[in-house]
Parts: structure tokens; C-alpha cells; sequence
């Protein structure tokens, strides 16, 4: 199959920025969509427009920190639509510090939802995704991971070890199973709304030439499109004027 007319596709962090307007732009061009993220009044408005705009949806809470809940929402897809056809792994938190601040729940934090919270999507949907024959990983990864800069190492961290894992994923996936990381530069979303006022100053910098989410949504629409033989492995999505 190509085209994203009738896929099904599940995006983690669906309730904001990115994974939202990710989520609207694939229900707009046909595919039904199943929403995880932990704020439920959210997902369950997100879902009401989809559905109002005449498109499918439906939502679960996800704590992608929690194994189960990442099972819970590849079942709820193939429960719901009787299948699974790609696993948008989009949640992310950004808690930027420079090293010598020792914010080690931070850095745990970022370790649990940006790296672990994509591996439980893996353990999730890849025994569904051998046993249909198809699917497709989409994994939000960063610029960040890209060009090494203070105050973002452990984020950096995370977002490169999720493109090694990709990597990897792709090589051992075979010739039915899709891999593609999507490296967004600076976005305009509620990405540094939690980010310590101290280091929030370079983020706001960023910020005034962030994109719109919706262009980075239609990278990943771009690779979901393509026929089932063309895998799209890595797309970096920046502001024309980031450095
Ligand atoms: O940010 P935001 P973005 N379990 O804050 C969810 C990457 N990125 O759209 O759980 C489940 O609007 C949270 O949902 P909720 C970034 O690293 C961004 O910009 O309800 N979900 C929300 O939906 C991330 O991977 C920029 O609070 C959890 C979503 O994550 C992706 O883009 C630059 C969760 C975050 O949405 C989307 O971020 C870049 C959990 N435990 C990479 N914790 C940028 N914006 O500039 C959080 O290079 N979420």
C-alpha cells in the first residue's frame, strides 16, 4: 500500500505541538489516527476535531515511561482498526541545563520519555508489525543531536541514541518494515514552556525563527506516502536561518 489514504497510525506526545498537528494533517489526507500522550482533555478534543473535519480518531493516555501504556495503545489501534501501519514515537521533553547544575532527575527524566519511552514503542509494535508483515517506525529525534552545542548534551544524548537505535532497527527490520527519524531544528510549540528560566533565554533566541509544527508534520507525511518499497530514513526539518 501507498499513500496514507486508510493507514492507521498511532502518534505518542499527540496532545501538542508536533504530534497534534501531526495527527491533524494525517486525519486530514485519510489515515485514522489513535493519540497518546498523558493529557486526556486534549486528546479527547483533538479526536472531537478530527471527527467534526470528518476524519477517524481515537485516543488513549499514554505515559510513554510506562511499557503497558505503549501496549495499550497498539492494541487499541488494532482493536479499534484492526491494524497498525506506523508508530509515530514523537514524545519528548526538553529539560536543557549545562552539566555542572547536576540536574540528575532531569536527565533521567529526558532518559525515560526521549530514549526509553521510544524503545517501549519498538517492544510494542514490532511483534505486531512481524506479524502483519508491514509498519512503519517514525521516531522524533532533534538538530539538536545534529550540531553538539552546551546546555543541550543529555538531550542531544537521548535524541542520538534513539538515531542509533533507528539505525539499527532499519538494518534488522528487513525488506517490509519502514524506519525513518525526522530531526526537527527549532519548532514553535510548548517545547521550552517546562525549560529552566536561566538557559531559557537561548531557546526563546531560537524560537524567533521557530517554524510552524505543521512543517515538520509534513515531512513526516512525506515519508509515510512513499510506497511500501521506499523507506525514508532521515529528514532534518530546520528554520532557513538556524545557525
Ligand atoms: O513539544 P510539545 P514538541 N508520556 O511540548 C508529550 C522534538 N523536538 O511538539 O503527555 C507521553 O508541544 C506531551 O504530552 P503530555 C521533541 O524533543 C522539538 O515540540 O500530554 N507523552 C506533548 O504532547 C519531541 O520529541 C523541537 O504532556 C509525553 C509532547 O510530548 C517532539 O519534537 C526541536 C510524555 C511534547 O509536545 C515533539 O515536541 C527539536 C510522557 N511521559 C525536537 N512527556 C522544538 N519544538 O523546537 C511528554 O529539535 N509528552
Amino acid at each position: 500500500m501507498s499513500g496514507i489514504e486508510g493507514k492507521v497510525v498511532a502518534i505518542t506526545g499527540a496532545s501538542s505541538g508536533i504530534g497534534e498537528a501531526t495527527a491533524l494533517l494525517l486525519a486530514e489526507r485519510g489515515a485514522k489516527i489513535v493519540l497518546g500522550a498523558r493529557r486526556p482533555e486534549r486528546l479527547e478534543a483533538l479526536a472531537a476535531r478530527i471527527e467534526k473535519a470528518g476524519g477517524e480518531a481515537a485516543w488513549a493516555r499514554t505515559d510513554v515511561t510506562r511499557h503497558e501504556d505503549l501496549l495499550g495503545l497498539v492494541e487499541l489501534a488494532r482493536d479499534r482498526y484492526g491494524k497498525l501501519d506506523v508508530l509515530v514515537s514523537n514524545a519528548g521533553v526538553g529539560l536543557i541545563s549545562r552539566l555542572d547544575d547536576l540536574r540528575v532527575e532531569d536527565w533521567e527524566e529526558m532518559i525515560d520519555v526521549n530514549l526509553k519511552g521510544v524503545l517501549y514503542g519498538i517492544a510494542a509494535a514490532l511483534p505486531v508489525f512481524r506479524e502483519q508483515g508491514f509498519g512503519h517506525f517514525v521516531n522524533t529525534v532533534s538538530t539538536a543531536g545534529l550540531r553538539i552545542v552546551p546546555l543541550q548534551s543529555v538531550y542531544a544524548g537521548t535524541k542520538n541514541a534513539v538515531r542509533t537505535i533507528s539505525e539499527g532497527l532499519r538494518q534488522e527490520a528487513g525488506d517490509s518494515l519502514r524506519v525513518t527519524v525526522v530531526s526537527p531544528g527549532a519548532v514553535r510549540t510548548d517545547f521550552a514552556e517546562r525549560m529552566d528560566p536561566a538557559v531559557k533565554g537561548q531557546i526563546d533566541k531560537l524560537m524567533e525563527i521557530a517554524l510552524p509544527p505543521d512543517a515538520v508534520a509534513r515531512a513526516i507525511a512525506f515519508a509515510i506516502e512513499q510506497p511500501d518499497g521506499v523507506d525514508v530514513g532521515d529528514i532534518v526539518v530546520r528554520p532557513t536561518a538556524q545557525g
